[in-house]
């Protein structure tokens, strides 16, 4: 199995080229439900210890349907499909390039949750031009034992977050332990306690935020991904969500910047327009670096083909 690796911002991203499951010819939303229900040992194999390790998320290379798109990809982790991922994204595109498939200018991708367009600006440069992102509930408030009362929005950049305007604890590399674990405290609680996204769909991905080190950057955030990993990039999805935030809040105008850091300090460079359905159409500048173009062997023999489960 092929696949080209990438980072974005310092998240990672694994582009299977081919080699992946026959997913048959449903719409790329059935496709990717199937890759979930049927070939999560494939997921789990691709992105997942010996090969990876959990921050990795998988883009599943496919043909497009559509004539105006150059690619359509799943993208997953190791538990279950990602309707859209913005660090992937920007990561395929830098892939695509790598490989001489697309050069600068637009280009469209189509995604389980709708089309997204790219500008490859150069070899590394890229601006996502995201799915129409909303805010669901403003000031959601929820009882996390052993950590207090935490109060933050629920909004949709592509996945569902909850975001928490101010980070109990500093938003630093030295802290991503006690970061994960309250984080993933608040996902439990929102879950006991009913919280969803639209129709009832699991809150998996939580974002603290606190100020930024940088004086150039407007914010930093602490993203927890689903499979229980931080985002080291600033969330391309969840600065959607912030973006919709910032937008029902009139904190931010349309057309106006946002730098947004991450965690580890890489940054985002971040705007919207107003969109169709009364959200917001975020656009995601950022940087990624092809790090290895690779086989993958799975040996019969090895008892961790599928990947090291925890
Ligand atoms: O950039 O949207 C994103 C993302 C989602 C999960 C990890 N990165």
């Amino acid at each position: 199995m092929r696949v080209i690796d990438s980072h974005t911002a310092g998240e990672p991203t694994r582009v299977v080229i081919e080699g992946g499951p026959d997913l048959g010819s449903g719409s790329l939303a059935e496709r990717a439900a199937q890759l979930e229900a049927e070939h999560i040992d494939f997921c789990a194999s691709v992105v997942l210890e010996p090969r990876g390790h959990n921050a990795i998320i998988g883009a599943l290379l496919l043909p497009p349907t559509r004539e105006d798109c150059v690619a359509a990809v799943i993208y997953f982790n190791n538990l279950q499909n990602l309707g859209m991922c913005g660090h992937a994204t920007i990561g395929l595109a830098v892939t695509l390039a790598h490989m001489g498939r697309i050069e600068p200018g637009r280009h469209k991708f189509e995604t389980p949750v709708g089309v997204v367009e790219v500008l490859l600006h150069d070899a590394n440069t890229v601006s996502v031009v995201n799915v129409e992102s909303y805010r669901l509930h403003k000031d959601v408030s929820v009882e996390v034992e052993g950590a207090g009362r935490f109060t933050g929005d629920v909004a949709w950049g592509g996945n569902w977050f909850f975001l928490v305007k101010e980070s109990p604890i500093a938003l630093k590399a030295a802290n991503i332990l006690p970061l994960t674990d309250l984080t993933m405290k608040i996902r439990s609680a929102l879950e006991a306690a009913g919280k969803t996204g639209a129709n009832g769909a699991w809150i998996d991905h939580v974002e603290l935020f606190g100020p930024p080190e940088d004086a150039a950057a407007d914010s930093r955030n602490f993203v927890l991904c689903p499979g229980g990993a931080y985002d080291r990039s600033p969330c391309g999805t969840g600065c959607s969500a912030k973006l919709a935030c910032l937008a029902a809040d009139g904190v931010l105008a349309p057309g106006e910047d946002w730098v947004q850091e991450s965690v580890i300090g890489s940054t985002y460079r971040i705007s919207y327009q107003l969109g169709e359905e009364g959200g917001v159409i975020p656009t995601v500048t950022g940087q990624a670096f092809v790090t290895s173009d690779a086989n993958l062997i799975f040996d019969p023999a090895d008892p961790y083909r599928l990947g090291i489960r925890s």
